[in-house]
């Protein structure tokens, strides 16, 4: 049929999110203009990613950021795009990046009532290899009319209000969650716009792949080790797990949220809080994974109950289908 080659009713993420939106009778069209300006971050960088190689934008930009590593030119672009797009909406208060080490308080004249937490570039290591990489994001809501402080953000991650990623691969898709379920959205390039062609995205309750760092195994504890052995050994008959790991967090939890398994980034004794950064990295995929139906662990709780004491807080995690987490956390609860 001629109308299914053109389909003819884009649903773009303005419109989808203007609709969900509409359902609260308070809403003022808030959400959906901070949502818009985020969009714009990541069409931004995903068109300085798609053209890094030409551009010459990779490289050292001779700069360290606050956690020692070598800071590429694209991290340095992503962020400075990202706070000015955040600041510009007119909607933000409080902005936590990976990139900067002091939260950015908004003045006054331009605050709204939101508070962002991003990684605007990760899975830095692959951007020279021209490998997947990505943005994540998560928002909470100011709750009071105070001067803002850091208090703001330090809450635990079943308050954000919603959560996201774009990752930047063989296509640019942004997925999201409102707090009612998982959307995926794919870029189209001629448009420039954001279409719906992932809707209600669930995880399936059991994966056949897992994914970690395997050259960190001699550093693990024991239900980490545990956990992996049984990957690739079980003894009760069932087939060993496939191994994926991309190295950048976007892309490793996109394929585990699609196609189910675990992402794992466990303690070890090197990092005894793992690396992964709470606020920005294990929160907002942590709350995209339970939205999906999956589930998000820490080793020691829900990742979504965590109450970080700083910005930049790290911790270990476990994420993905259901029945595969539900398995490290038994793990782990021998151990007590
Ligand atoms: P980055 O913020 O320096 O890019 O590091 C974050 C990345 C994640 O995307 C990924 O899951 C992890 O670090 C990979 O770490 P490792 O190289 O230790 O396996
Ligand atoms: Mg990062």
């Amino acid at each position: 049929h001629a109308a299914d080659a053109h389909r003819t009713d884009l649903m773009t993420i303005t419109r989808f999110v203007l609709n969900e939106q509409s359902k609260y009778p308070e809403s003022r069209g808030d959400f959906t203009i901070l949502l818009s300006h985020i969009v714009l971050g990541c069409k931004f960088v995903c068109s300085a990613v798609n053209k890094a190689g030409l551009a010459k934008l990779i490289g050292l930009a001779g700069e360290t950021n606050i956690q020692g590593e070598e800071q590429k030119k694209l991290d340095v672009l992503s962020n400075d795009v990202f706070v000015k797009a955040l600041v510009s909406s007119g909607r933000t208060s409080v902005l936590v990046s990976e990139e900067d080490e002091e939260a950015t308080f908004v003045e006054s004249s331009k605050r709204g009532k939101y508070c962002v937490v991003f990684d605007p570039l990760d899975g830095s290591s692959n951007i020279d290899c021209g490998v997947s990489i990505g943005t994540i994001f998560g928002i909470y809501t100011l709750t009071h009319t105070d001067e803002p402080t850091t208090e703001d953000v330090l809450k635990p991650g079943n308050e954000m209000v919603a959560a996201g990623y774009c990752m930047y691969g063989s296509s640019c898709m942004l997925v999201l969650s409102t707090g009612t379920g998982v959307h995926g959205f794919t870029l189209d390039p001629s448009l420039g716009e954001f279409i719906l062609t992932h809707p209600d995205i669930k995880i399936p309750k059991k994966g056949n792949i897992y994914s970690v760092n395997e050259g960190n195994a001699r550093n693990w504890d024991g239900p980490t080790t545990k956990y992996v052995e049984k990957c690739k050994f079980p003894k009760d008959g069932s087939p060993a797990k496939s191994l994926r790991y991309v190295g950048s967090m976007v892309a490793d939890v996109h394929r585990t949220l699609l196609y189910g398994g675990i992402f794992l980034y466990p303690a070890d004794k090197k990092s005894p809080n793992g690396k992964l950064r709470v606020l920005y990295e294990v929160f907002p995929m942590s709350f995209l994974m339970e939205q999906a139906g999956g589930q998000a662990f820490t080793g020691k709780k829900r990742a979504l109950d965590l109450v970080p004491e700083k910005i930049h807080e790290r911790s270990p995690i476990f994420l993905g289908s259901y029945d595969d987490v539900e398995e490290i956390k038994a793990l782990y609860a021998m151990e007590e």
